[in-house]
């Protein structure tokens, strides 16, 4: 206030009256002076929360996912760490140079950034950018931009890429699992989430720590089957050969004959699961797994045991294939050529459709079908896998003498490679058909035994002919060892019937035919070049496939080197 004229006059004021005012001054001087130390000594707790609240957050402290290795334990997916960027909008100064900086070193367009903040002004918590290098981390410290916090998170990388990339699947920017074993296993692999209380500053900075709400709790590492070394040697092939042939696709099973372990699964096309955008969804498949087809005369082995099991057939019992043409009611089966008298090791040997469907017809189609059910065509491995196909294997009930026939060399039901490589373990392992398992076994179980151990060691003896000079898969044929298996050529069936041009090239078998340890199924989808014969295409992808494994396996060789070998004897064979 300004002074009045009658300013003077005031300091005459009576002597009481400022007595008053100075008592009224000392009294609030008094009570702040005790509140001052109620609030300071008597009361700090209060306060401290209070305050504290206004700068106190709670954060989630992502927990690393479990590494998934191979059976050796050389990794396969890891979790690394990575910085993602953050905002809590509320402090963000709405400084349009800083943000615009900010927008730089994030390399993202600045208005969409200064958007982003705006539109979430209500909330606590936005992502600026996930996943940056260290480099853009350091660099966004280095800003001291008031609201915008670092955050530790993982990122997923897998070392073999597209090698392994079909079984692993991935997880999405959260490291959850999408896809493959990434998926089936995610509850094993994914941690708990903890939580962690921050102090901030008043310009929005964490200043530091206060307490761990929650520790995080990690996942556990998943051991896989697979040997890294077998899963890249086939890979490598497979890519070769679909390239070769310019075919549309292709898989590739290995497995232990023993066990029933996967030790190696691959596709083409493939994909690099470490990249943000992960192709085309054709290429995504695991096809191994996802995908049928009619397995053609790689069944044949199968009607062959389900004759021998009758008792009505041996593997000398001829049967007579001529003139490489037979009529089942209106269709006709027909050999690529007419192969005359052969004998029931002749058929396999030859690949005869008239000799599969003669035997099959020589039988209750029951009997054909209970094998082929058995050895698991219709059922789903147990994999685990996701979307795994079950194939179809109709009714017997419902299979005419052409059904039945034509189900003998291979059509009219389908199988993926996975069940076909079961099948053939079951050769493998004398009539036991394994569990097939994507994980490492400790113990394998015995399994269910689906055949006589003497058919099943006369039909491997059959695929062994055919691997034989004048057999069909010939260039199945591995140096050292004895190699029994089946060569397939399918033609595509089409809306209205069977394509004349596009054709599924199969090799399945086994080594070493005396004692099993491996067994490898080759699929080549549509091959357009160099050939199209499953004894052409596929048998020489196996034939290195399993040269390679059983020497990073260790096995022994069962068959003679050469013939200087052979002079020496069995045991320098070995
Ligand atoms: C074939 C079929 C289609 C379905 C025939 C392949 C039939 C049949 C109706 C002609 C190519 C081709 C139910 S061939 O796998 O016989 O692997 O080395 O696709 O026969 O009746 O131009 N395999 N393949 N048949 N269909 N329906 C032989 C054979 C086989 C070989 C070669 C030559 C067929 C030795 C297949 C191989 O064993």
């Amino acid at each position: 206030m300004s002074r009045g004229p009658h300013g003077v006059g005031e300091g005459a004021a009576p002597l009481a009256r400022r007595r008053v005012l100075l008592g009224a001054f000392a009294l609030a001087a008094a009570a702040l002076a005790g509140r001052a130390v109620f609030l300071q000594v008597l009361n700090t707790d209060f306060l401290q929360r209070q305050g504290e609240a206004r700068h106190l957050r709670v954060v989630t402290v992502p927990a690393h996912r479990g590494m998934i290795t191979d059976r050796n334990g050389e990794p396969l997916a890891i979790s690394t760490p990575v910085q993602s960027v953050w905002a809590d909008p509320g402090d963000v100064p709405a400084d349009a140079r800083a943000l615009a900086r900010l927008a730089r070193v994030l390399g993202v367009p600045a208005p969409a950034l200064a958007r982003r903040i705006a539109e979430r002004r209500d909330r606590a918590f936005v992502y600026l950018r996930r996943h940056v290098d260290p480099r853009t981390a350091e660099r966004v410290r280095a800003l001291g931009l008031p609201g915008v916090h670092l955050q530790r998170e993982y990122r997923r990388y897998y070392p073999l890429g597209e090698v392994t990339a079909h079984v692993l699947g991935f997880t999405d920017i959260d490291d959850a699992g999408q896809e493959g074993v990434e998926l089936a296993w995610d509850r094993w692999l994914r941690g708990t989430p903890g939580a962690r209380r921050v102090l901030r500053d008043r310009l929005g900075h964490i200043v530091r720590d206060v307490a761990l709400l929650r520790p995080a709790r990690p996942g556990r590492d998943l051991r896989l089957a697979l040997d890294r070394r077998v899963q890249y040697l086939a890979y490598r092939e497979l890519k070769a050969a679909v390239l070769r042939h310019r075919a549309r696709g292709g898989s590739l099973v290995v497995l232990d004959a023993r066990t029933g372990e996967v030790l190696a699964m691959v596709n083409q096309p493939s994909y690099n699961p470490n990249r943000r955008d992960r192709g085309p969804r054709a290429a995504r498949r695991n096809r191994a797994v996802t995908d049928v087809f009619e397995p053609g005369s790689t069944v044949k082995p199968f009607t062959v045991a389900a004759a021998l099991e009758s008792g009505r057939f041996r593997p000398d019992t001829p049967v007579d294939t001529g003139p490489g043409l037979l009529r089942v009611a209106d269709a006709t089966v027909r050999d690529v050529r007419d192969f005359g008298l052969l004998d029931v090791t002749g058929v396999i040997r030859r690949s005869s459709n008239v000799g599969a469907a003669k035997i099959a017809l020589a039988l209750p189609a029951r009997r054909l079908w209970s094998v082929y059910a058995r050895v698991g065509f219709g059922h789903a491995t147990g994999s685990g896998f996701p979307g795994e196909a079950h194939g179809v294997l109709a009714d017997h009930r419902r299979w005419r003498a052409v059904e039945q026939a034509t189900a003998a060399f291979g059509y009219g039901l389908s199988v993926t490679a996975l069940q076909l490589a079961r099948a053939y373990a079951a050769l493998a392992a004398d009539g036991r058909l394994p569990e097939v398992t994507l994980l490492r076994r400790t113990r394998a179980a015995a399994g269910e035994r689906v055949l006589p151990a003497r058919v099943a060691r006369q039909v491997r003896a059959m695929l062994e002919a055919v691997v034989a000079p004048g057999g069909t898969g010939r260039r199945a044929a591995v140096p050292g060892y004895r190699v029994a298996g089946k060569t397939g050529t399918v033609r595509k069936a089409e809306p209205g019937g069977y394509s004349d041009h596009r054709y599924v090239a199969l090799f399945a078998g086994m080594a070493p035919a005396s004692r099993p340890r491996l067994v490898a199924v080759v699929v080549i989808d549509e091959p357009r070049a160099g050939g199209y014969y499953g004894g052409e295409v596929a048998a020489p992808v196996f034939a290195r496939v399993m040269a390679g494994a059983l020497r990073l396996l260790d096995v022994a060789p069962d068959a003679p080197r050469g013939p200087v070998r052979v002079a020496l004897g069995a045991e320098a064979a070995t």
